[in-house]
């Protein structure tokens, strides 16, 4: 970091205290930004203000359980940065989710929103409304109570939110309903991972786990190799793992472990999909209900990590910094090849240390799972020109856009003398064309 960043960053932390999620990811970026800063120092003041969210909005959301007790959630929607498009970001329904938890996911998606080439600013929300155990008229419920506030701050040309951890097609049915219902317009465009028969896209369901397939496919390549014969690990068993590990399977490697919350499973004859989903997406249950299904010598493992278990590829798919130094090391003395981010800041800044420093290639999320966010995006074209497309031809998109997101990381870094650091290569290209954009609109 270059002394005038490190200046920035006192101010961000002192601003912003209590809040060490979202300091981990302003200094993951602005480690990487020392190159340009020296080049362009009038960046620096861009970088100020690239700090400050635009508009952070927190609000009560009150509903009824099934047993009649109201209870009280705190609902979040961080618009960080409107300079490339309307915010674009997930919603997050976790018992974990806070302002800084919020920021760190809105700051990282104007840098990931940015890569994509594709016209979306950046923003994130959520609640720490946990959907485990809840009913479907409960999450009906909440889902209705919570866009009875957020309908004023969103639409198809200012903020677009979609699903993240707990916001799947389910959650996105129910808030859709109510804004329509409060605004009286069929807005489309006003929400992302709608279903198909609603204005969804094909392949935004699979986008984010096969994105980030493609963006590690793309590194292979690159070394004259592919998936064929490898073994992957992959972390989490929602929505991006188990398209990650659909993708995999496609490309001839093999998914010999997952994860949720509650422990891990490895199957080293390959992950079975329909299980997989009959688990978690139809029964939402824990994993050890897959062990029970499948049989056949799969384990589960509840002590320990996942990362343990030799594999040529990790990918983390479940949350942020659950990938640590003793799981880095683990990784690197199994000899695995590439570690690629489906989730966002999963892997620890130590961890990431000890993964560089052995040479082991790393795909850093914002790179990596881009492809949810860009698929988003298509699908805010198709309702702009009330159009749908084919699953072929959108998941070309998908595939044209990974590709180019990871060309530009490796170009980028190696332009400013860091090959083969795709970290830096991702943190530049996307901080450079929001930066520009800011400078051309006066000082906002
Ligand atoms: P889901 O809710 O579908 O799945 C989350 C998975 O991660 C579950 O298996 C869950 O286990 C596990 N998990 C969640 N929190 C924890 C925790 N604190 N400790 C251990 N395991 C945990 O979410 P997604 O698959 O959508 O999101 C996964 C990651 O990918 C997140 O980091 C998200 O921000 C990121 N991402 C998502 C995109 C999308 O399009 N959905 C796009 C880009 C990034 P359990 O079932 O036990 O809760
Ligand atoms: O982290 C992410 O990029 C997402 N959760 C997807 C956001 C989106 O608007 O599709």
């Amino acid at each position: 970091m270059t002394d005038s960043l490190k200046d920035v960053y006192d101010v961000v932390i002192r601003r912003n205290p209590g809040e060490p999620e979202f300091h981990q990811a302003v200094q993951e970026v602005f480690d990487s930004l020392a190159p340009v800063m020296r080049k362009h120092p009038e960046y620096v003041d861009v970088m100020t203000r690239m700090c400050e969210p635009e508009r952070q909005i927190i609000f009560r959301v009150p509903w009824t359980d099934d047993n009649g007790k109201v209870q009280i959630n705190r609902g979040f929607r961080v618009e960080f940065n409107s300079a490339l498009g309307p915010y674009k970001g997930g919603l997050r329904f976790h018992p974990s989710v806070n302002l800084s938890i919020v920021k760190f996911l809105g700051f990282e998606q104007i840098f990931k929103n940015s890569l994509t080439g594709l016209p979306i600013g950046g923003g994130k929300g959520g609640s720490d409304f946990d959907p485990k155990g809840r009913s479907d008229l409960e999450i009906m419920r909440f889902c209705q109570s919570f866009m009875t506030e957020l309908y004023r701050h969103i639409g198809e040309y200012t903020d677009v939110p979609a699903g993240d951890i707990g916001v799947g097609g389910r959650e996105i049915g129910y808030l859709f309903g109510q804004y329509k219902r409060i605004t009286n317009r069929y807005e489309s465009g006003v929400l992302t991972g709608k279903g198909l028969a609603w204005g969804g896209s094909q392949v935004r369901p699979e986008a984010t786990g096969y994105g980030a397939v493609f963006f590690v496919d793309n590194m292979l390549k690159a070394k004259g190799e592919s998936f064929e014969g490898k073994k992957v690990l992959v972390s989490g068993s929602g929505n991006v793992a188990t398209y990650a590990i659909e993708k995999v399977h496609q490309l001839g490697g093999t998914v010999i472990g997952c994860s949720d919350s509650s422990g891990y499973v490895i199957d080293e004859k390959g992950i079975d999909l329909d299980i997989l989903k009959e688990v978690k997406e139809v029964r939402r249950a824990r994993l050890s209900e897959y062990v029970d299904l499948r049989g056949n010598g799969t384990k589960l493992g509840t002590d320990g990590s996942l990362w343990n278990v030799p594999a040529d590829i990790a990918l983390p798919c479940a949350t942020q910094n659950e990938l640590n130094e003793d799981d880095a090391e683990a990784l690197v003395k199994n000899g695995c090849q590439i570690v690629g981010e489906g989730a966002n800041m999963p892997t620890t800044p130590e961890a990431i240390k000890v993964l560089q420093g052995a040479g082991v290639g790393f795909a850093p999320g914002k790179a990596a799972n881009a492809g949810g966010v860009a698929t988003s995006a298509l699908e805010m074209q198709q309702n702009a020109s009330r159009d749908s497309w084919s699953f072929e031809y959108t998941e070309e998109r998908l595939s044209d856009i990974m590709s180019s997101v990871h060309d530009q990381c490796v170009q980028t870094a190696e332009e400013y003398n860091e090959p083969g650091n795709l970290i830096a290569g991702a943190n530049i290209a996307g901080f450079v064309k929001v930066a520009d954009a800011m400078l051309a609109l006066g000082v906002i």
